[in-house]
């Protein structure tokens, strides 16, 4: 796109034409799922309606046509994410999928008895659930790396201690889904690199929003979902380099990721295969390549630089509300966050903001957004409100949210 606009992104999102509680849609959840531009839906419609057939075994027109469809996907996924080559690329359900099979295959395999693993105090659920486990399976150790003082990012004095353990693994989220922050999981992966920990970069907010190569982080794994990313819910991404995956057991077996099945034996497929056991999620992987289409064509430095100036002024504005609290970095520091804002009202519980803006026609997430721990434990609050913007937001959509706000207060008199 030779100029950034908001309007012609639009025109390509039917749902955003659409109301809701007699409202035009205002959509401000995207941290949870983005919306799809037609060209996505139409590329669903047109492999059922044209060339549905499986994958990898067709010896005729429409399977090699879905066949090609789908590495192609894969091909465009290597290239948006500065990986090698598809080899790299393993698709899975979602980015929860993708942890789970490093926690499994790989934890199985390289945890023992009293290691460390570690992970952040601002993890999404899915990067602490299946770590916790395996610490339990393992008797080993599950360790966080602390906020800072402001509870803003990753306190560079616990990064350092916690790495004195040496742990196996280092797993951390590179945007949180909750404060915003952007962590340098490059400095990061660096410094666990050194102690010989392996990498996980859980990328599920930072992949949609930005520029991400993980050769210039130097992660071994990194995890994220095509439906936070223009695409369809059911595909994600598990990268792993080369070496880690050929290293790696798969987590499910069966057919498509094998080479050779005798009575009393079997040889495994090549990479990627080898870890995409039965019949794969075919349209939905095909239709993940429209999705890096479009980005590509806006360019992910146009959507990083319009969600940093409508964040910034949403940050602005909300400062301006007397009884709010925003969480995470100020508009000062825009570019250490990413565009999602979490925030409280005070005397008004979330759950309450959440019903008022549907009414207004604006959907938000309220709660504890899947890190209960960071927002009960480190931020001691029951749950928060959440705005979060995409490339398709209109500074117009964050007044209607204030508006809101102030809707809020008259109400409950706050
Ligand atoms: N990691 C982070 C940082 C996330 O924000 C999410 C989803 C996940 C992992 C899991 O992604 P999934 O596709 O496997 O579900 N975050 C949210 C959210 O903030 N609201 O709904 C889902």
């Amino acid at each position: 796109m030779k100029r950034f606009s908001v309007e012609q992104i639009r025109s390509d999102f039917p749902i955003l034409k659409t109301k809701m509680n007699g409202k035009p849609l205002i959509y401000l959840d995207n941290a949870a799922t983005s919306q799809k531009p037609r060209q996505v839906i139409e590329t669903l419609d047109n492999y059922y309606e044209n060339y549905n057939a499986n994958i990898h075994r067709g010896l005729y027109k429409i399977a090699e046509r879905a066949t090609e469809g789908y590495s192609g996907s894969k091909e465009k996924v290597a290239k948006f994410i500065g990986a090698d080559s598809m080899r790299e690329i393993i698709y899975v359900r979602n980015t929860t999928e993708a942890i789970n099979t490093v926690a499994i295959s790989w934890g199985d395999a390289n945890v023992k008895k009293g290691d460390h693993i570690l992970i952040t105090e601002m993890e999404h659920h899915s990067n602490i659930v299946p770590w916790m486990r395996l610490a339990k399976k393992k008797g080993a150790v599950l360790d966080y790396i602390a906020l800072d003082k402001n509870k803003c990012g990753l306190d560079a004095q616990s990064i350092g201690g916690m790495l004195d353990k040496r742990p196996k693994v280092v797993a951390l989220t590179q945007v949180s889904n909750v404060l915003g922050s952007i962590n340098d999981v490059k400095e990061v992966t660096r410094m666990a690199h050194k102690t010989g920990a392996v990498v996980l970069v859980d990328a599920a907010q930072s992949v949609p929003h930005m520029a991400v190569d993980v050769k210039q982080i130097g992660c071994d794994f990194l995890a994220f979902s095509a439906h936070k990313m223009l695409g369809p819910t059911g595909i994600g991404v598990l990268y792993g380099k080369e070496d880690a995956l050929e290293d790696m057991e798969p987590l499910l077996s069966g057919g498509d990721m094998i080479k050779t099945v005798h009575y009393d034996s079997y040889t495994w497929n090549d990479l990627p295969w080898k870890f995409e056991a039965g019949t794969s999620n075919i349209a939905d992987g095909i239709a993940f390549g429209t999705a890096i289409d479009y980005l590509n064509t806006v360019g992910m430095h146009n959507i990083r630089a319009h969600e940093k100036k409508i964040t910034k002024y949403a940050l602005d504005e909300l400062d301006g509300l007397d009884g709010v609290t925003t969480y995470g970095y100020g508009a000062k520091d825009i570019e250490k966050r990413g565009g999602v804002i979490a925030f409280a009202i005070d005397g008004v519980h979330p759950h309450d903001v959440a019903q008022i803006f549907d009414s207004e026609g604006i959907a938000i997430r309220a709660g504890h957004h899947c890190a209960m721990p960071l927002v009960t434990e480190r931020l001691k609050q029951v749950a928060l409100s959440r705005l979060s913007f995409y490339l398709y937001n209109r500074e117009s959509e964050v007044d209607s949210a204030i508006a809101a706000i102030r809707k809020v207060k008259k109400i409950f008199k706050v």
